[in-house]
């Protein structure tokens, strides 16, 4: 590996932000691949995930984190937690708005919470396919009166405009250092996660309000089939809190869990490169939110943070 001596930038950079204003997908644009999930639902992403971008010149690890609310339950005192320690130790966080959006009591609750802090802050204005260019500057100005913004920059995390132009405005900000990861590593977490999340992912967007919140995803196996080895067979556990919801997510004739099954099947062929066998079931554990016990049997590891 790489040693920090010859002009070589790296560092840590946080995404933080209110739910839904496009932390996940601007994520996924830099690294170039699905590593975490989205919706159009609030508090999609619950645990930090991390993504690698690796140029000749420098290395860039991103922290993408819970969307910032206050709490009302355990999780989501859990996600608060997640998103506030990574400030500690980054070299730069990205505050994410949307532009499409006004300036809220949400956002001041995570301006405020940034306030003293020593980390150069950037305003990332994202969306801007959704508003007229004119309209920038206004809004931008808006953000700068809340707060004392290193750099403010404008982008579409989903079309990818002005993308290029934010990492080498981060790059900037970096210090030498050497490179964490290897090249081509392009996320820290494991395979498992992420296949989890992409089911937690498709059950979010099949479902309607009242259940996102309830569901959790346990891997139990991945193995390839006994019978034809270029096949790898993933058993997972859908959760959730009430019978009713167990009801739902199954559909009628079992038609939404099977739709759920063959979208997630396709996310995970792709991750993996290879055919898949998805067996899905569904469980109902009543109060899993809040239940300590439970959130760390779901993968929700507080020690770890
Ligand atoms: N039009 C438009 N939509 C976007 C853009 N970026 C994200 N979105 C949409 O905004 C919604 C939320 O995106 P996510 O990436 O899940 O948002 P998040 O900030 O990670 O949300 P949480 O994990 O809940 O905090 C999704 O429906 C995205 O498709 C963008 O640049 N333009
Ligand atoms: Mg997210």
């Amino acid at each position: 590996m790489q040693q920090g001596n010859n002009g070589f930038k790296s560092g840590f950079i946080s995404i933080i932000g209110r739910p839904n204003v496009g932390k996940s997908t601007f994520l996924n644009r830099v690294v170039g691949q699905k590593i975490a999930i989205m919706s159009d639902k609030p508090q999609t992403t619950r645990n930090k995930v991390q993504g690698v971008v690796t140029t000749n010149s420098s290395q860039m690890v991103f922290i993408d984190t819970p969307g910032i609310n206050e709490p009302r339950h355990k999780l989501g005192d859990f996600m608060l937690r997640v998103a506030k320690n990574t400030f500690r130790e980054v070299d730069v966080l990205l505050f994410v708005a949307s532009a499409d959006d006004r300036i809220g009591k949400q956002d001041r609750f995570v301006l405020d919470m940034l306030k003293g802090i020593d980390v150069p802050v950037f305003l990332v204005l994202n969306k801007i396919d959704q508003v007229h260019p004119d309209n920038l500057p206004k809004i931008i100005e808006g953000y700068r009166n809340e707060f004392d913004f290193k750099e403010a920059i404008p982008i579409s995390a989903l079309q990818g405009n002005n993308v290029e132009n934010l990492l080498a405005k981060i790059t900037e900000y970096l210090p030498e250092g050497p490179q964490y990861y290897p090249a081509d590593q392009i996320t820290d977490h494991p395979e498992r996660f992420i296949i989890s999340e992409l089911i937690r992912e498709k059950a979010l967007h099949l479902t309607r309000e009242e259940i996102p919140h309830s569901i959790a995803v346990v891997i139990e196996k991945i193995a390839p089939d006994s019978e034809n080895k270029d096949m790898i067979r993933v058993q997972a556990t859908i959760m959730v809190e009430r019978d009713s919801q167990k009801g739902i997510v199954i559909g009628k004739k079992g038609v939404l869990l099977k739709e759920i099954g063959s979208r997630a099947r396709k996310d995970i062929e792709n991750l993996l490169g290879s055919k898949v066998y998805l067996e899905l079931w569904v469980k109902v554990q009543k109060d899993w939110r809040n239940k300590a016990v439970h959130l760390r049997d779901f993968g929700f590891r507080d020690d770890e943070y």
